[in-house]
């Protein structure tokens, strides 16, 4: 998920974050050992292979006026599937192309063989290649109409009843529904609407509370302040300075140009309002990086160091006052560890910060729907400016991008807000390090509503692939994990 629904340009900094969607690491659990030997662990990704396949869905599960179809894609591995009645681990696809989740869910890999399950990878509507109109499908409001999370777990339960009506041996098959951040919220939500289709759920990193109302705008900011700030010497602080620093700078005209020329920008700032999105891009950057605060080499976001806060901050660690020129240069070499670890970036575009396998205007659609997200800072126990919630602005944007307005009580009501108790048989999984621990269920809710904590864990560590660097913590989840799924599985089989 993305922090922010950026209009670029525009004078407000809308921040949605990006729900692809952490605080008390130590430099002692930490050695550095940098360096490009380390790649092995980009590349020991297990390889991995499935069938694609294509389900014929409901476009308007709700409704009976529009009734076309269209192919929604999904990925199928049944290597170790043991057959007759064993288990179906079911990935249910958040914002973006399916095989990329595929390809960083090696959890599900890496249990598949122990659990003798199938692995089913279900995209999400209006993500990857699975457009209700095609083409179309983001060209006019009436088309984006079904982009909404009840259609999206519909088309999951739908599929779910193919599968077990027409895959051989998966009649009695028990599934368990698996995601992160808004994957995760979807599991989640799939066991509490859909309790017959699954018998439990994982939700890792998994924000559900991140609504009105529900927990402090403020909180999401502050963890990812608290991991600059344990990650090294003033980091922190060197990065709360920068702000007046650009502001500074970009009065002049030439400043203006130094800092598109420090920042390698592909285009040049031109006038004072342009600083706008230069900062709004830093901030959301900033939050990228503290999502994706892994134990090891990665490329989730972006490929990136192992501890790349840790790399950032060591741009940042100047312990006087400095030049805005000398500050500015740190930060801009901080950003370079995030935009160029490769180092084959050319350079740096203000309008991008994440990989392009996210479908980002499906997203900022969702966030100006249904997945109304607020967020805040106040500069004071956050590094960045003040920027107040401000549901009006919001709503006017939304506005004039789609032609709709968001309705920021509605997740509440369908989906029960904080009132979730009766519900069962669901781990609510959170690394200390995730900005999005922020709206997360961080206490055990009921015997069966479980909250697993991560320390040193950023977004859904847990689900990834097993590394030789993963903190203690991680190995401790996944195992716990696992005995929930047995469990499940015992009373589904034992019950039938
Ligand atoms: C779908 O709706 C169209 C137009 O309302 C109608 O002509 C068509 O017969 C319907 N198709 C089905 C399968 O119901
Ligand atoms: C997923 O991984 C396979 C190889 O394991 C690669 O060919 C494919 O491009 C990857 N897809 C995405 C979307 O990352
Ligand atoms: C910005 O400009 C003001 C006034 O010229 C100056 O006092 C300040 O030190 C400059 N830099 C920062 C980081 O505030
Ligand atoms: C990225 O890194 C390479 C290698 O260090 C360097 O040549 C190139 O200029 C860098 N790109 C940017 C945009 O800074
Ligand atoms: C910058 O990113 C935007 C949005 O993805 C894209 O449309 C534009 O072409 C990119 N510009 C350059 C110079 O790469
Ligand atoms: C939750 O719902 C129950 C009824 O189902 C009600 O008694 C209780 O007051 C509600 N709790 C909150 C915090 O809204
Ligand atoms: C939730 O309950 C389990 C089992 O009783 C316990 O091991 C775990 O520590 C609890 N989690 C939290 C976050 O308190
Ligand atoms: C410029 C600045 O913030 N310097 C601080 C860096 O950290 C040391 C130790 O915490 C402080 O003493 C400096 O004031």
């Amino acid at each position: 998920m993305s922090a922010k629904l950026g209009a670029v340009g525009s004078p407000f900094k809308l921040i949605i974050v990006l729900l692809i969607f952490g605080c008390c690491h130590t430099f002692a659990l930490k050695p550095h050992i940098l360096g490009r030997h380390r790649l092995t662990s980009l590349t020991a990704q297990r390889p991995i292979t499935y069938k694609t396949c294509y389900f014929e869905q409901q476009i308007d599960h709700f409704g009976f006026l529009e009734n076309g179809t269209f192919k929604q894609r999904y990925l199928v591995n049944d290597l170790h599937w043991h057959k007759e009645g064993a288990p179906i681990l079911f990935y249910t696809g958040n914002e973006g192309d399916i095989a990329w989740f595929c390809n960083n869910t090696g959890f599900m890999w890496d249990t598949a063989e122990e659990l003798g399950a199938m692995l089913v990878f279900a995209e999400h509507r209006y993500y990857g290649e699975s457009l209700p109109f095609g083409q179309e499908s983001y060209s006019d409001a009436k088309y984006l109409n079904y982009l909404t999370s009840e259609q999206a777990l519909a088309d999951f339960a739908v599929l779910i009843q193919a599968l077990k009506r027409t895959v051989p041996g998966a009649r009695g098959s028990p599934v368990i529904a698996i995601g992160g951040s808004y994957g995760g919220m979807l599991a989640a939500w799939l066991r509490m609407k859909y309790p017959s289709a699954v018998i439990g759920a994982l939700a890792s990193s998994a924000p559900i509370w991140q609504f009105t109302g529900m927990v402090p705008c403020g909180d999401f900011y502050k963890i990812v302040t608290k991991d600059f700030a344990n990650s090294g010497p003033n980091c922190s602080k060197n990065i709360k300075r920068s702000w007046t620093a650009i502001n500074n700078l970009s009065s002049s005209e030439a400043g203006l140009e130094w800092l598109s020329k420090e920042f390698s920008l592909c285009s040049p700032l031109k006038k004072p309002e342009d600083v706008f999105g230069l900062k709004s891009w830093l901030q959301e950057t900033w939050a990228n990086l503290a999502m994706v605060d892994y134990p090891y080499e990665a490329n989730f976001l972006q490929p990136l160091p192992r501890w790349p806060i840790e790399v950032v901050c060591k741009h940042l660690y100047f312990d006087k006052d400095v030049s805005d020129y000398q500050l500015l240069r740190g930060i801009s070499d901080a950003a370079k560890v995030y935009y160029n670890y490769t180092g084959n970036t050319q350079c740096l575009n203000i309008s991008q910060t994440a990989t392009g396998n996210l479908g980002m205007m499906g997203w900022f659609y969702q966030a100006c729907t249904e997945m109304v997200m607020p967020l805040c800072t106040d500069g004071i126990e956050d590094m960045f400016e003040p920027q107040p919630w401000d549901f009006q602005a919001f709503s006017d944007e939304c506005y004039s991008m789609f032609g709709v307005r968001p309705r920021e009580d509605w997740v509440e009501t369908v989906y029960g807000g904080k009132n979730i108790s009766s519900h069962s048989n669901i781990i609510f999984s959170n690394g200390d390090l995730d900005p999005w621990t922020s709206g997360g269920v961080t206490a055990n809710l009921s015997h069966s509503l479980v909250a697993i904590k991560i320390s040193n864990g950023a977004h859904h560590l847990d689900l990834r692939y097993n590394n030789e660097y993963d903190p203690a913590s991680v190995i401790t989840a996944r195992q716990e994990e696992v005995k929930y799924f047995k469990q499940w599985i015992k009373q589904a089989t034992s019950s039938r």
